[in-house]
């Protein structure tokens, strides 16, 4: 099971994030988040730091030679026989085929691509009430799951922030930008019979089963 080659694909906010931390344990798999990747460099506050910043805000996609230039080093960094687990890469074609093809060089390949979906206004609520540890990361709901003290990480004690992406009209952008850039890789990915797709509305517990069967179903194929 630690060598599998999974990628969550999915709209903002559909819940990537939180089962990539569940399925890595579980499975013994890498999570390698562009997402996580892109705010590192923000924080590094170099030029690079900054042109990423540009489009994050903004909600917009950062350049693919950027993102998948720190992919697949990432990706190429760890041992050969490690699995791992994609979360908000790729998002565009042009990253797929480049994914593809850094893979193909060591003879390896994306075993699945599993599709989070869910209704749009959803969403909206879920990234809203999102908090963040500045510590550890853990990602909480103000609804859904919150921490047990106000303001204050469960497990790191550090203080929750929110994203500055997760504002009402910068998550408008992204919702929009991944209808119109992401959102043809469902197709791209059925026509490879490499994609599964999740009810991503459901409960984290629910959506993580519905994800352990497929998983579990792939290592018996
Ligand atoms: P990111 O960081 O990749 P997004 O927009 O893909 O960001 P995001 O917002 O991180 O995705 P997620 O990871 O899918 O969402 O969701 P999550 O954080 O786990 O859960 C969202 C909320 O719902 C949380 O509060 C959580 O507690 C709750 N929740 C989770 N699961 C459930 C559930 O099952 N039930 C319920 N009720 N609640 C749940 O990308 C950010 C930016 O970086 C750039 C872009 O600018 C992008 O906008 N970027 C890229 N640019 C170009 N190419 C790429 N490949 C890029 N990747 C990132
Ligand atoms: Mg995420």
């Amino acid at each position: 099971m630690a060598n599998l080659r999974l990628v969550l694909l999915g709209a903002p906010g559909t819940g990537k994030g939180t089962q990539a931390a569940r399925l890595a344990k579980r499975y013994d798999l890498k999570p390698i988040a562009s997402g996580d990747a892109l705010r590192a460099k923000i924080e590094s506050g170099n030029e690079l730091g900054r042109q990423v910043e540009e489009f994050v805000s903004a909600g917009r996609l950062v350049p693919d030679e950027i993102v998948t230039t720190i992919m697949l080093e990432a990706i190429n960094g760890l041992p050969a026989t490690q699995g791992f687990l994609l979360d908000g890469f790729p998002r565009t074609p042009a990253q797929a085929d480049a994914l593809a093809a850094g893979l193909a060089g060591d003879g390896r390949r994306v075993d699945a691509v599993l599709s989070f979906e869910m209704p749009s206004d959803e969403i909206i609520e879920r990234l809203t009430s999102r908090r963040i540890c500045s510590g550890c990361k853990k990602i909480y709901n103000l609804r859904f799951c919150p921490p047990r003290q106000d303001g204050v990480c469960d497990v790191c004690g550090e203080q929750l922030m929110q994203r500055m992406d997760d504002h009402a009209d910068v998550v408008a952008t992204r919702l929009q930008t991944y209808l119109d850039l992401t959102h043809p890789l469902i197709e791209h990915y059925l026509d490879r019979g490499i994609l599964h797709r999740i009810n991503a509305a459901a409960t984290p517990d629910e959506v993580e089963a519905e994800l352990a069967g497929i998983i579990e179903g792939l290592e018996r194929a």
